[in-house]
């Protein structure tokens, strides 16, 4: 491991989430303690960074259709879902269009930094497609951060094209270390014009993914590890995976759920096998926490996503519309732009720093969790009626963190509001004490109180972590004088449905 990458690992990778001393994700507000070097990398990066997810966007371009392994939670109809949704397919482009398309939107998004390829297939089962458009977009588009996510079976013979391509960042799915398990979620793989079935496929798999890593960090380049949570299969060995990949000098560990529904046609969609519930996750998010960083901001994204994360404009880029756009690629624009953004974050994090410190001497251990309605810059200023999802941040007496986003059906279907949605939203934040929003109507406010969510409108247009912690302010100041008593609320849906059908 190289020095930064130890420094990294010794410090967590990552300074801290608002002068408390806890670490936070690769992602805290600012630089902290971490290494410039590392800084660098991740503040723009909306993976690499929770906090930068508010203010920058990514984009995917899908021009890796093979693979070369079979997933138990893949079907091959649809993108890869190690790194995007199931039952999803994007459009495939080649190299020369992908090119076209990232200079188009980084034109028309100048919060556009990162450019990832993560599939339909497996980046690396194409390497002549992924380096030929990573090569391309570096010669007209040279601010733009190159991602990659693979599955990792040909990743060591790889690495040496990667560092060579400047490619910064790179995600490995590593669902397990332990061949046995691995043989319930790989039939095979297809390694050195061989296929590999049980057992023996698992242990090549799990051998190639821990060299691929332990090369790539050895070069300095920042490694995400993306664990897919299957209940009963690989949850609890997932704390075994956390360890094998912080050992190695991976950045950021991202579980996510298991997405699975039978009309998926996957083996584990068609076998009823089900995905955690949301403190299922966040459980096991929590025990893995104190090993390394945990990434909880990703939305699970399309192989041709483009967008700040959670939103998806891929609509707007679609190829006919790309050839018929005239471009001015202008990098003191967005440069411009940039700055511009910077100066939104740093007011944003002293304004929740300025409240933080009102917090101080407050003596609870009380910690609930609150539902945010918005659409990005880290402020309140989404309809309830119009989210398509809700943050979620866990308020305790060191401040606001940020835990996770649950996908929802839009309530509001123009004009009216449909109960049926609102049912399923209540049930996605179920867990959760409040919901704050910028407007809420009469309606769908009386069902939230009923179901014991305060929804919460009057910090409308304002910073999300000030307000929450206000918020909380006060509701630690209710249960301590009595007027109202602090209940723990049950679990909630991951919303399946609304994963699948929203883009
Ligand atoms: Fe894309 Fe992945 Fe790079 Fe991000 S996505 S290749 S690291 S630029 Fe991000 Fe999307 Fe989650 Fe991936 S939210 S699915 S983690
Ligand atoms: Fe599907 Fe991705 Fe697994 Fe390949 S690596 S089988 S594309 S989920």
């Amino acid at each position: 491991m190289n020095a930064i990458m130890q420094q990294l690992a010794e410090h967590k990778g990552c300074g801290t989430d608002g002068g408390n001393s806890k670490p936070s994700c690769g992602s805290s507000a600012g630089q902290g303690d971490m290494p410039t070097e590392i800084w660098e990398k991740v503040k723009n990066h909306p993976c690499y960074s929770e906090e930068a997810h508010h203010h920058y966007a990514r984009m995917h371009v899908a021009v890796a259709p093979a693979c070369n392994i079979q997933c138990n939670y893949c079907n091959r109809k649809y993108d890869c879902a190690n790194e995007s949704r199931p039952g999803v397919v994007s459009e495939r482009l080649t190299p020369e269009q992908a090119a076209k398309k990232v200079v188009a939107v980084a034109s028309t998004i100048p919060q556009m930094t990162v450019l990832g390829i993560a599939g339909p297939g497996d980046p690396l089962a194409n390497p002549e497609k992924t380096f030929k458009t990573f090569e391309l977009i570096s010669r007209t588009a040279p601010d733009i951060k190159l991602c990659l996510s693979t599955n990792g079976l040909t990743l060591p013979d790889h690495v040496d094209t990667i560092a060579s391509y400047n490619v910064d960042h790179v995600t490995i799915t590593i669902n397990m270390v332990d061949p046995e398990i691995g043989a319930k979620i790989y039939p095979w793989v297809f390694y050195k014009h061989k296929r590999y079935t049980g057992i023996e496929a698992a242990q090549i798999l799990t051998e190639r993914q821990l060299q691929g890593l332990e090369m790539l960090t050895e070069r300095g380049i920042l490694c995400k590890v993306n664990s897919v949570m299957i209940p009963g299969i690989n949850d609890q060995h997932l704390v075994e995976v956390n360890k094998a990949v912080k050992s190695r000098g991976a950045f950021l560990h991202n579980i996510m759920p298991l997405i699975s529904a039978p009309e998926h046609g996957t083996v584990f969609g068609l076998n009823g096998q089900r995905g955690p519930s949301a403190q299922e996750l966040k459980a096991l998010q929590d025990s893995c926490e104190g090993e390394m960083n945990m990434m909880r901001h990703c939305r699970q994204c399309r192989a041709d996503a483009v967008g700040l994360l959670g939103e998806d404009r891929s609509a707007e880029f679609t190829t006919d519309k790309i050839m018929e756009m005239e471009v001015n690629y202008d990098l003191d624009t967005r440069k411009a732009y940039q700055a511009k953004v910077e100066e939104e974050r740093k007011a944003k994090v002293a304004a929740k720093q300025e409240e933080l410190e009102t917090l101080a001497g407050a003596d609870s251990d009380i910690k609930v969790l609150v539902a945010v309605a918005t659409k990005g810059s880290g402020l309140i200023n989404e309809h309830f009626g119009h989210a398509k999802e809700f943050q979620v941040y866990e308020l305790s007496t060191s401040g606001a963190k940020f835990v996770g986003h649950r996908r929802v059906d839009l309530y509001c279907q123009g004009g009216y509001g449909d109960e049926d949605s609102l049912s399923t939203v209540i049930k996605a934040i179920n867990d959760c004490h409040a919901v704050f929003v910028a407007k809420i109507g009469g309606c769908p406010k009386s069902d939230l109180q009923a179901a014991g969510i305060d929804p919460v409108d009057q910090y409308a247009h304002e910073y999300i972590e000030k307000s929450a912690i206000t918020w909380f302010k006060k509701y630690l100041e209710k249960v301590t004088s009595g007027e109202i008593e602090h209940v723990q609320h049950g679990d909630a849906d991951i919303r399946q449905g609304a994963l699948i059908s929203v883009a």
